[in-house]
């Protein structure tokens, strides 16, 4: 979606124009939702799939950025996934972000990169956070255990920006998104986030005409969620006007209880029945909403509220799976 407002709201320090964007990870969620953002720049965008560059192999990465010249360059490619493929999986989401990222870094040095945006997430906040969290709380305290290993690798890509900047002098920055949903979302439900989640959940159930759904853990966790389209124009507001050593919040600035959440898909979903918890599932850490100051200063708000950004949720999960959810 086109946003000629953010242009206007601040400086563009950073015109995109003419130059060659590199989307790494333009097959995900969010880095697809940055190649429809992008389209709205007139800038030359890059992609690669897995067979031209494997990006955890650092002699394809280095041999496509040779190739392929980059001027900017965006790190939307990760290993993600919920709660449950989080603590299940850790030495994949501990290996696969670590070389992912530093593939991608380091190999954009190389071939002149001067600006780049990396991208990690809320976990990397230690499991007892003041809320909402401010930046400078990162590395104040012990992790939330389910997800250590993804917010290492996380925090190990922030100190690489920030160290090649220190070292090479490069204009490198990260930005850390809250929870996300939207378009292109994955519906698996063993390792999928708690949106899409409820979505499918919600729709079979409505669809079955079962009396109840049953959520993961207490559903007293709070979190904070985020539309993918309104994070990919945040992130493209980010990447033309912010360049600090620091790393900066992108969230909606409310959250809700997982129950609340629920309730709310079951009434965009059109399902009436019953919500059950199953509390052998775990919670994760009780609460992550951060403090959206810093990038409210640079004149950045979301369009979609919480309920249209369902609704949208919704109607792309029928677009992509059919009326049947792909069941
Ligand atoms: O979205 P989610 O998997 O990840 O879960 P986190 C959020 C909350 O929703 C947890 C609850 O309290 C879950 O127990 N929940 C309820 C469910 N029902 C469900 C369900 O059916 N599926 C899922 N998945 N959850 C992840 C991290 O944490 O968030 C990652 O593990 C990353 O590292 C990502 O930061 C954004 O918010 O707990």
């Amino acid at each position: 979606m086109a946003d000629a407002r953010t242009d206007q709201a601040a400086d563009v320090r950073f015109p995109l124009k003419g130059r060659r964007v590199w989307v790494a990870g333009h097959r995900g969620m969010v880095g697809a939702a940055l190649v429809r953002r992008l389209a709205s720049e007139a800038c030359q965008l890059l992609t690669v799939d897995r067979r031209g560059a494997d990006l955890t192999r650092q002699l394809e990465v280095e041999a496509w950025c040779e190739a392929n010249r980059p001027d900017v360059v965006i790190i939307a490619a990760a290993k993600v996934g919920g709660i449950l493929a989080n603590d299940t999986y850790p030495a994949q989401f501990l290996y696969d972000n670590l070389m992912i990222e530093a593939n991608v870094i380091q190999a954009a040095r190389r071939v002149g990169v001067k600006r780049l945006l990396f991208l990690g997430s809320s976990c990397i906040y230690p499991r007892f956070a003041p809320q909402p969290i401010p930046e400078q709380a990162l590395m104040t305290g012990p992790l939330e255990p389910t997800n250590e290993a993804y917010a290492i690798a996380k925090i190990a890509g922030i100190k690489l920006a920030q160290a090649y900047r220190r070292e090479y002098g490069l204009d490198y920055i990260s930005a850390m998104p809250t929870n996300l949903f939207g378009p292109g979302d994955n519906y698996d439900l063993q390792s999928s986030h708690v949106m899409p989640a409820l979505i499918r959940k919600a729709h079979e159930a409505k669809r079955q005409g079962n009396a109840a759904i049953t959520i993961w853990g207490t559903g007293s966790p709070k979190r904070e969620f985020l539309h993918v389209d309104d994070c990919a124009d945040a992130l493209i507001h980010i990447l033309k006007v912010y360049s600090e050593a620091e790393h900066i919040n992108v969230g909606s600035g409310e959250d809700c209880t997982i129950f609340e959440l629920t309730r709310l898909v079951c009434d965009v979903v059109g399902f009436k029945g019953a919500i059950v918890t199953d509390v052998t599932k775990p919670d994760g850490v009780a609460r992550k909403l951060m403090s959206g100051d810093k990038l409210k200063a640079l004149g950045w708000r979301p369009k979609l509220s919480l309920r249209d950004g369902i609704a949208d949720a919704y109607a792309a999960f029928l677009a992509e799976h059919g009326a049947d959810g792909g069941t």
